[in-house]
């Protein structure tokens, strides 16, 4: 048996694997903190953090023996029957983040759909919008997850672009504009307004200071659910445990996913208080493996991790640094340095037909692994654990990347 080789890993996948993602071409084998080894045993640092599920550093060895020891004693009983771990779960995570109760769910998206329903059925129920007419405000460059309703509310054709027919009742408006906003308001039934606290996917894109308390004011003032869809920028990424606590707000639904886990079991999350949740009634909303006894192990071992090691104010102390020595490097390539905390992105000018794509090529060959989104982005998200001389030592690859070109 010959040892494989990079092609024939990729050769494989692509033969029987749905072409639903093309990815950088390195194979990973191994992932360790904030490093991965590829399947010749190369070693890089990790950038992306699988789309900042990560943030606790790869095969964290608290939330992994966690899922083990659960794992060896009762996975899943569906939520037909009680069992001893849910509720333990249930109060940890209400606490840890202050709502009355959680909805448990597995993947982001279906968080986020769980959330819709959960405000479309609060419209008719509490604020009497008339049946099948509720209305929830959504922002243009948003990215909410894949389903057929979550796609409806996309405005980037590579994510809707023929799944129609597309989910009624959802509202664009340009993000980080209040006026917009306050517009679309003035119709008696919306019923939320679902925003992610810094667009991740768009490019990492920052709003103004004061945008996020300014929306959630304003729905207060018109009684719509204020929705804040913190899957990428939650549990800590940003240097606070939400980004949404960089501006004081409490959202009225809060969706948590990816690092709740710490990247090591499918988890999500929907917080909200009794006004709201209890709107779904037994038997309205579930799933099988939501709220499964190794995912609330896991879940609180994550969450523990994240406390225990400060990783939040780890996060906006190195995002500072980060930030201010990508903005000293001297690169016709960069045009754009933005970030909160550890969640970054550089937007790279083209260079002799070079782009971002190429930038993330060459930094694989120098032991880093970033992935570019919308072309000319480069996002830089490590995970959290990384130490200060780390960060250093990957700027340093950065900067000698970029001159090479
Ligand atoms: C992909 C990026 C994309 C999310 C926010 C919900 C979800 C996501 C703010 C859905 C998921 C992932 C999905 C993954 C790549 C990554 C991503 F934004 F992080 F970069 F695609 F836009 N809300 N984001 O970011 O959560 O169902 O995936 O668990 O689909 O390619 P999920």
């Amino acid at each position: 048996m010959t040892k494989m080789t990079a092609k024939d890993y990729i050769a494989r996948e692509d033969k029987f694997g749905a072409h639903n993602y093309h990815p950088l071409p390195v194979v990973l084998e191994k992932g360790e903190g904030i490093f991965v080894w590829d399947t010749d045993g190369k070693k890089y640092y990790d950038f992306l953090s699988a789309y900042s599920a990560v943030n606790q550093g790869h095969c964290h060895p608290k939330i992994v023996n966690a899922m083990i020891e659960q794992a060896k004693k009762l996975t899943l009983t569906s939520r037909a029957f009680y069992n001893n771990i849910l509720g333990e779960y249930e109060e940890f995570v209400a606490k840890y983040f202050g709502y009355d109760k959680v909805l448990p769910m597995n993947t982001g998206a279906e968080a986020d759909e769980t959330a819709l329903k959960l405000c479309r059925k609060w419209a008719y129920e509490k604020k009497g919008v008339p049946a099948d007419m509720a209305k929830i405000i959504c922002c243009e460059d948003n990215f909410h997850g894949r389903t057929i309703s979550i796609v409806s509310m996309s405005t980037d054709p590579d994510s809707y672009a023929g799944f129609g027919p597309f989910t009624p009742g959802f509202v664009k408006i340009p993000y980080n504009n209040i006026e917009a906003l306050e517009r679309e308001l003035q119709d008696p039934n919306v019923a939320g307004f679902i925003v992610e606290p810094i667009q991740g996917e768009a490019g990492v894109f920052v709003p103004d200071a004061g945008y996020i308390k300014k929306a959630y004011d304003l729905c207060k003032k018109h009684n719509v659910l204020f929705i804040a869809d913190e899957v990428q920028t939650g549990i800590a990424r940003t240097g606070k445990m939400l980004a949404v606590d960089h501006e004081g707000v409490r959202p009225d639904i809060l969706i948590l996913g990816k690092a709740i886990s710490g990247g090591v079991f499918p988890v999500s999350a929907v917080l909200a208080d009794d006004d709201v949740m209890l709107v779904i009634k037994p038997g309205e909303h579930g799933s099988t493996f939501g709220g499964n006894p190794i995912a609330c192990k896991v879940a609180i071992a994550a969450l523990e991790v994240i406390k225990e090691e400060n990783l939040a104010e780890k996060a906006e102390k190195l995002g500072k640094i980060f930030r201010d020595e990508l903005n000293a490097v001297e690169s016709d390539m960069i045009e754009i340095v933005r970030g909160k905390g550890l969640l970054n992105a550089v937007v790279i000018k083209p260079k002799n037909g070079k782009e971002a794509w190429d930038v993330c090529v060459a930094m694989k060959e120098n032991g880093l692994l970033a992935k570019p989104t919308h072309g000319h982005i480069i996002r830089f998200a490590p995970p959290l654990v990384i130490t200060e001389e780390q960060l250093r030592e990957a700027i340093e690859i950065i900067k000698k990347t970029l001159a090479q070109f």
